[in-house]
């Protein structure tokens, strides 16, 4: 008797014991690298040739590389919304383009990437870009920020609260504004001006980059922002130094981990305006901030990975890498990103861009790499970034979410399997488009075509769109008149997918 339960002991020990983290490739950890209006076109691997990305290119090259990899929106905060829930943004109407001291639009009862990663035993952290909103209505800066990131499953949370273009320009961690003098408060308005301090239409003598359009509120380091903000002298990010210091803080979570596998969502700010390069990556292309803030990105990328393997931790970590919308050259600021762009194809020659419902709006650069496991290739299939939810949940044999729109694509995630989505919606300021299969459809939307400021056709117009993106990438040519068993077939699949 005691021999069997001493062997039944030995047995359940082995279960349970803790795997060095070498030996965990069925518990890998994830890393997802989110860039911020990186366009398809904007990386070596996809067609560039202005932009040096080797970094990029290696984890394309070594990896697998989605030609037909989306975002769930064509813009950061649905996008966003869509990655971390699994669920389409267009289902909650808060999740468009956020102001800087709007309240947290994911509940934290919801479901979440990182309370799954977390309840599952991963050490779990966001850094960089969060802008999904912070509190619950009335925000002080100045005390604990809640509820944020922390309240959705991230064990650590260092973040910008939205957009580097929108105040407060200050970092948070886990809901603590770093550096802040408490005699020197933040005081964060989106409706009105503080008494006495400049803006960009009162004092356009302090800045530094002009506005082209938006952008001219409140001034910090020259830049003119988005939003009103006063005090926290101290606490104020140097733009130039951002990137610089997420990758420090990324580094710093990685080397606290040990026993634990860990997610990190590394959500870079690159190329986002306001485009401010490190003074080394300041003319690293002919094509102005733009071109050298994607070079930034790229090396920073270049140090994490670098980093990780001197951690010994490359062949067990799965690596995502992509964008939260397409492309746009000027989004507000005259940094000359037009006038510099020469030949330069941001969207790879797909229509449209950021905010449009075309296809430039939300395909995007979109890698899997997984020193190892994942063999070097190319995939055609269809993925959504609404994807990744079921699918890490199938790769740690977790239950399917069922409820959710995010489907379990693991086998053609790891070029196991060729085939993706049959189907699924992209949507621009909670309108909504198909993509299935080779097929594009956009049904009538009312509204300017075009975005004029951003120079970006939105891809509205009053009859229904469809194209073959295959054959016409550019999205040229309409078939809606000539293909109407097609477009009959779109519209059905259409209302099914909104419905379900
Ligand atoms: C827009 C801003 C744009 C950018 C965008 C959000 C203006 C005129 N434009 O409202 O500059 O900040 O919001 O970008 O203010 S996103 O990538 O976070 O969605
Ligand atoms: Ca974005």
């Amino acid at each position: 008797m005691i021999r069997y339960l001493l062997l039944l002991a030995v047995i359940l020990g082995a279960c349970t014991m803790q795997k060095s983290p070498s030996e965990h490739s069925e518990r890998p950890n994830i890393l997802i690298l989110y860039l911020d209006d990186l366009g398809l076109g904007d990386v070596g691997a996809y067609g560039a040739t202005a932009i040096p990305t080797p970094n990029i290119d290696r984890l394309a090259h070594e990896g697998l590389q989605f030609l037909n990899g989306y975002a769930t929106s064509a813009t950061c905060t649905p996008s966003r919304y869509g990655l971390l829930t699994g669920e389409y943004p267009w289902k909650n109407k808060h999740a468009q383009i956020l102001e800087g001291d709007a309240p947290l639009i994911i509940h934290p009862k919801q479901a979440t990437l990182p309370r799954k990663l977390q309840q599952a035993g991963y050490a779990t952290a966001v850094i960089g870009k969060w802008h999904l909103g912070l509190g619950d209505g009335k925000v002080d800066w100045n005390a604990e920020v809640s509820p944020g990131p922390n309240a959705l499953g991230f064990d650590h949370a260092y973040i910008m609260a939205a957009t580097n273009d929108r105040v407060p320009t200050v970092y948070l961690e886990n809901g603590k504004v770093q550096g802040l003098d408490p005699s020197d408060p933040i005081k964060v308005s989106y409706q009105q001006n503080f008494e006495g301090e400049p803006t960009a239409l009162s004092h356009p003598e302090l800045l530094t980059l002009q506005w082209h359009h938006g952008h001219n509120q409140s001034i910090v380091n020259g830049v003119p922002r988005i939003g009103y903000m006063k005090g926290g002298q101290q606490a104020r990010w140097n733009d130039e130094e951002m990137s610089d210091h997420f990758l420090e803080k990324a580094k710093a979570f990685l080397n606290q981990q040990q026993e634990q596998p860990f997610f990190l969502y590394y959500a870079m700010h690159q190329p986002h305006v306001p485009r401010m390069a490190h003074p080394r990556f300041q003319g690293a292309t002919s094509l102005g901030a733009r071109g050298d803030v994607i070079v930034e990105a790229d090396d920073a990328i270049g140090q994490l990975m670098a980093h990780l393997d001197s951690l010994g931790q490359l062949e067990n970590t799965l690596i995502v890498l992509t964008s939260d919308n397409g492309p746009v050259l000027n989004d507000g600021y005259m940094d000359q990103s037009e006038l510099l762009n020469g030949d330069h194809a941001p969207t790879a020659g797909r229509r449209g861009g950021k905010y449009s419902l075309f296809d430039g709006g939300a395909h995007v650069p979109f890698i899997t790499y997984w020193k190892g496991q994942i063999l070097a290739g190319k995939s055609m299939a269809l993925v959504s970034q609404l994807d990744l939810f079921n699918s890490i949940n199938a790769l740690l044999a977790l239950p399917q979410e069922k409820e959710l729109d995010s489907q379990n694509l693991l086998p053609v995630l790891l070029g196991k399997q060729a085939n993706g989505r049959e189907k699924f919606i992209v949507e621009a300021s909670q309108n909504l488009a198909l993509i299935a299969g080779d097929w594009a459809m956009i049904p009538p939307y009312a509204g300017a075509p075009l975005y004029r400021d951003a120079d970006i056709e939105l891809g509205k117009d009053p009859h229904f769109q469809l194209y073959h993106l295959e054959d016409d990438p550019g999205q040229q040519h309409s078939l809606a008149d000539s293909q109407p068993l097609k477009l009959a077939e779109m519209q059905k699949m259409f209302l099914q997918e909104i419905k379900a």
